[in-house]
């Protein structure tokens, strides 16, 4: 058998059961979420502590095999799971310890392999709260939103992964490790781990432990899902930031994205969208805060001429129904077929240029666009799908015309000012279009960077590199 010392070496470090090598218990872990990328893992590696992982790496390196670190596999570009064939999978969600709550500093120590919603549980336990919160919180994993640097809905009020992560340890692919969890917001001595690791996409080292920020716990909810023209809807967010200091998210929905919402979930939604008439756009406001933020919401709606339609609640169970709408829209897309995923971003203002170049570049090669996103950072969820197959269900784009219709996108984006990756990162998905956006010279620094830290360049290799 290829590879039987190394497999057998690993076995040593994290014990035989956590070495799978069989292709059932392999499969989960080798495609990814969207369903768009996979590849068969020689075997997939669970260790147990920071210890194991630095050790499994070391080893991994010493043969020149490439490792995938993993953590709940929700990622979106295509970086957690194996290209072709011979790839390690390094599946951090063993690494799930919970440190106690510090409450005069505000944070709390988590394994990597902590889910999103655990990490919420945790500081609400405390009296406190996490800021930051998406769909994919029953998997995704602190370690992986740190890797990604994912945002979400919460990113208007608390920044996102990025401003959360006061330490972390990581393992370099040298058998080092790095970084500390003693959680100081003041501390100047020079490089900055968390600063260096968020959005390295497991391409540095593989993050074991991080020291995350907890937030006050807002009690007071109220929201309210708004149908109007784009425009508008940049007014609206602009009125929002100025009357609302308890904003705590601003997403978007096109008409065309409520609608794939609304037939999965099966449910009809309380305000109508006219797209013949320009309103074209639901947007889903949520204020949190000590006292009930309900009349300022209100007050601030009432500030926007051009709102053609709008549903509020201020109960949980209302505010739910609201919510669902926007938190289960990228489940609702694959109930239609595997998207093609742009997660792209410009200035809010720059937003009715940006959906008009996304929709010219489906609509002339035949494609259906589902766009959605966060409004407050001007961030689109551009999917994708091909010719319709039957009802509610849609071939994915034609191969031959993929890369054409990514790069037009990308490239149009890129030319608002803008970014190809938002919050989902680069992945392989964007990996060749990094240019549109980083200087020849900034790539190279990135890659010393990189061979520096992962000087045998086994960690996901094909991930961040044009
Ligand atoms: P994985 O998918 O396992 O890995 C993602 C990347 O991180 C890979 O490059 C991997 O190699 C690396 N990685 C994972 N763990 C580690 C580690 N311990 N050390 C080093 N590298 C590591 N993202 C957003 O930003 N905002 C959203 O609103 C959002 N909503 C989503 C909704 C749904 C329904 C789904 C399925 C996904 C959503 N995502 C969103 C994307 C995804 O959930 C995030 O990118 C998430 O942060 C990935 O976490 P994960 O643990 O699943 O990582
Ligand atoms: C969201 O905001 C996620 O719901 C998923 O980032 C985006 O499915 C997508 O394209
Ligand atoms: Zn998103």
């Amino acid at each position: 058998m290829p590879h039987a010392s190394l497999l057998d070496d690993l076995a040593g470090i994290v014990g035989g059961e956590h070495v799978l090598t069989d292709a059932d218990l392999r499969a989960g872990y080798e495609t990814d979420w969207t369903r768009r990328y996979h590849g068969e893992a020689l075997a997939v590696v669970r260790p147990g502590d920071a210890e194991q992982t630095a050790a499994v790496l070391a080893r991994c390196a010493a043969d020149g095999v490439p490792v995938v670190p993993q953590g709940g596999n929700t990622g979106m570009v295509g970086a957690s799971v194996p290209r072709g064939n011979g790839m390690v999978v390094l599946s951090m969600r063993r690494l799930d310890h919970v440190g106690e709550v510090n409450a005069a500093g505000g944070q709390v120590s988590l394994g990597a392999g902590v889910t999103i919603a655990r990490w919420r549980e945790v500081a609400r336990a405390a009296g406190l709260d996490s800021p930051v919160d998406f769909g994919a919180r029953d998997s995704a994993t602190v370690g992986g939103a740190t890797a990604t640097n994912a945002g979400g809905s919460r990113v208007v009020r608390f920044g996102t992964m990025r401003s959360q992560v006061m330490g972390v340890v990581a393992a370099l692919s040298t058998g080092a490790t790095v970084g500390s969890l003693a959680g100081l917001p003041k501390e100047t001595v020079g490089l900055h781990w968390p600063s260096l690791l968020a959005g390295s996409e497991g391409t540095l080292g593989v993050i074991t432990a991080v020291r995350l920020r907890l937030v006050p716990w807002y009690r007071q909810h109220a929201a309210a899902l708004v149908a109007l023209p784009l425009p508008v809807a940049v007014e609206l967010l602009s009125v929002a930031r100025r009357q609302l200091p308890h904003l705590d998210a601003a997403e978007l929905l096109m008409a065309d994205a409520m609608d794939v919402a609304a037939a999965h979930l099966g449910r009809t939604p309380p305000v109508h969208a006219d797209q013949a008439a320009g309103v074209d756009t639901f947007v889903l406001l949520e204020c949190a805060d000590h006292d009930d933020p309900t009349a300022e919401l209100a007050e601030a709606l009432a500030a926007v001429g051009g709102i053609a339609d709008s549903a509020m609640a201020s109960d949980p169970a209302g505010i739910a129904r609201l919510v669902e709408f926007r938190d289960r829209m990228a489940e609702s897309i694959s109930t239609l077929g595997v998207p093609l995923k742009l997660d792209v971003a410009t200035q809010p203002g720059r937003l009715p240029e940006l959906i008009a170049l996304a929709e010219r570049a489906a609509s002339s090669r035949g494609c259906h666009l589902v766009p959605f996103g966060h409004l407050a950072e001007g961030n689109v969820h551009v999917n994708l799908l091909g010719e319709p197959l039957g009802p509610g269900r849609y071939a994915p784009v034609d191969p031959a015309l993929a890369d054409g219709l990514a790069e037009e996108i990308l490239t149009g984006v890129a030319g608002l000012g803008g970014t190809i990756s938002a919050e989902h990162g680069v992945g392989i998905a964007k990996a060749k279009w990094l240019p549109l956006v980083r200087r020849a010279d900034e790539l190279a620094a990135a890659a010393a960077v990189k061979a520096a830290l992962d000087p045998s360049g086994i960690l996901n290799p094909g991930v961040l590199t044009p």
